[in-house]
């Protein structure tokens, strides 16, 4: 029986996983710092200290990873947080790339 080539596996794995894609939001100068941990911990359910500390990532570096998932989920994630942001009136952007 025939070893299979390495790149016939990871082919066929590419068949079998979904992609994964990051889920980011963007520092703004006019969000307020309570509502990206609100969001954090409702959208992306990260705990108060967690969503705290990547809010502040966010602040400090401009952006930052909320989480990864497939494409329909994160795609979701980025349609609540724009909704979410519009109906309190804040700027705050979200983004999605493949992991
Ligand atoms: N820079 C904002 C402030 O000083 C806070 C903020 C953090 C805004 C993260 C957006 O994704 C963001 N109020």
């Amino acid at each position: 029986m025939s070893t299979k080539h390495e790149h016939e596996l990871e082919s066929e794995l590419s068949l079998m996983e979904p992609r994964q894609y990051k889920v980011l939001l963007l520092n703004d100068d006019y969000t307020s710092m309570d509502f990206v941990v609100e969001i954090l911990m409702n959208i992306f359910h990260k705990s108060y200290r967690e969503a705290e500390a990547i809010m502040l990532e966010i602040h400090r570096r401009e952006k930052g990873l909320c989480g990864i998932y497939t494409y329909e989920i994160a795609e979701t994630k980025v349609m609540q947080v724009r909704k979410l942001a519009r109906e309190q009136g804040y700027p705050l952007k979200a983004t999605m790339e493949e992991a």
